[in-house]
């Protein structure tokens, strides 16, 4: 019956994980998979989530099926924190915002979204992107092409070859963006190359997409939805698809938001029905529990300071785990710049590693890194950056 069903050839970033939970050797690095991890190697369970978690239980209500489009208080308190308190795209009602199951489910229902009702857009992802978009996009039917964003040579962003190719490109075409924090590279558009940027998408017609999974990683909460914020301002209109699995530490909980920022309440409306519509065929209503927490956590102004607090010492342990891998692999190779760990946004370091070194990393010093050359810096702590610089140096002078 089954003989003809492909062999699935794994996955570059869970595949790595389960490879690494499976290795015996002691001494292993997971520095492969965008998770968070305290100094203690563990993930953290967050203060401001532990009590909301509490309360929830303690108040014991029932777990009945959420509204399709999910929970109300969640879905308001989202749109706050993407655009800010009294925003007028909130104010006005032209944001279309559902709880999703992670970002994961809000790109791809966006993704449907957009097969079904702009069928002859393709979709344009920076090269390179976050592995699992063009799996995604192109999973939903829809075309996926690339536009330049890295520059191997210079470890900078290829603006103006950006920003020509995107001049370029059909009408309504999809423009996939990274918030903050780009995923794989780090690098991410100046304020100054973002507000170049928002004409260019205005006057081609372009839909942006915007991805935002590492709110509160890069220069702060509010900082960090600088982007969202100015095309709404701007008069775009657009996709926003953003996770609290990074931000709360929730990953497993599977909670994110689609919001579709529209010209007007109406056409909100509009919007808001067909994602319910599309969710309702897919995966029915999103799971309750990390709404609960995610709703609660960002309303109760006592766990929302906490949660803050909370956000600002992941990332200040990330960048201090920057310092110190620049530092010992500035002295393990002298002359060499490696720099961009400290010049890199967010819980990735582009290393430009080959795959040959990746594989050397792994197989001979069991440290586990994408073969892309994406390095997990939010799982470097004070007891494995030695023994990373130690391999890594190993690798580069070889
Ligand atoms: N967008 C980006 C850019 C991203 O890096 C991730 C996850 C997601 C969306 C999805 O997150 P969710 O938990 O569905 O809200 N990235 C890490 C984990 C993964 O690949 O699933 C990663 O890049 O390692």
């Amino acid at each position: 019956m089954f003989k003809h069903v492909d062999p699935y050839a794994g996955d570059p970033i869970l595949s790595l994980n389960d490879a690494f939970q499976k290795d015996p050797r002691p001494g292993k690095i997971n520095l492969s998979i965008g998770i968070y991890f305290e100094d203690d190697g563990r993930i953290p369970v967050l203060e401001s989530v532990r009590r909301a978690e509490t309360q929830i239980v303690a108040e014991g209500g029932p777990k009945p099926y959420q509204p399709i489009e999910g929970a109300a208080n969640c879905r308001s308190a989202v749109q706050q924190l993407l655009f800010g308190a009294g925003h007028e795209a909130v104010a006005s009602g032209r944001v279309a915002t559902i709880q999703s199951v992670g970002s994961s489910g809000s790109l791809r229902v966006g993704a449907d979204f957009i097969h079904r009702y702009f069928p002859a857009s393709g979709v344009w992802v920076s090269d390179p992107t976050w592995d699992n978009h063009r799996a995604m996009f192109e999973g939903a039917g829809l075309t996926v092409h690339t536009y330049p964003y890295y520059d191997d040579a210079t470890g900078g962003l290829r603006f103006d070859a950006m920003q020509e190719t995107l001049r370029a490109i059909p009408k309504r075409s999809v423009v996939l963006l990274h918030a903050c924090c780009h995923n794989p590279t780090g690098v991410d558009p100046t304020r100054e190359q973002w507000n170049a940027l928002i004409p260019l998408l205005r006057e081609r017609e372009l839909l942006p997409y915007l991805d935002l999974a590492y709110q509160g990683y890069g220069e702060s909460i509010e900082a960090d939805a600088w982007v969202p914020r100015a095309f709404a301002e701007a008069g775009l209109s657009f996709f926003i698809a953003n996770s609290f699995s990074k931000s709360m530490s929730l990953y497993g909980e599977r909670c994110g938001a689609l919001s579709v920022v529209c010209p007007d309440a109406a056409q909100a409306a509009l919007v808001l029905g067909q994602l319910k519509a599309t969710v309702r065929r897919n995966y029915s209503s999103p799971p309750i529990f990390g709404g609960q927490i995610v709703a609660r956590v960002l309303t109760d102004p006592a766990l929302r300071a906490l949660w803050e607090g909370e956000v600002k010492a992941m990332r200040e342990r990330i960048v201090a785990m920057r310092k110190k891998l620049h530092a010992m692999l500035s002295v393990k190779l002298p002359g060499r710049n490696v720099d961009y760990f400290l010049t890199q946004h967010g819980m990735f370091s582009y290393t430009g590693l080959s795959q040959v070194q990746v594989e050397r990393l792994r197989e001979e010093f069991a440290v586990y890194i994408l073969r892309s050359g994406r390095l997990c810096v939010a799982g470097l702590n004070s007891g494995n950056v030695e023994a990373t610089a130690v391999a890594m140096a190993a690798v580069m002078a070889g």
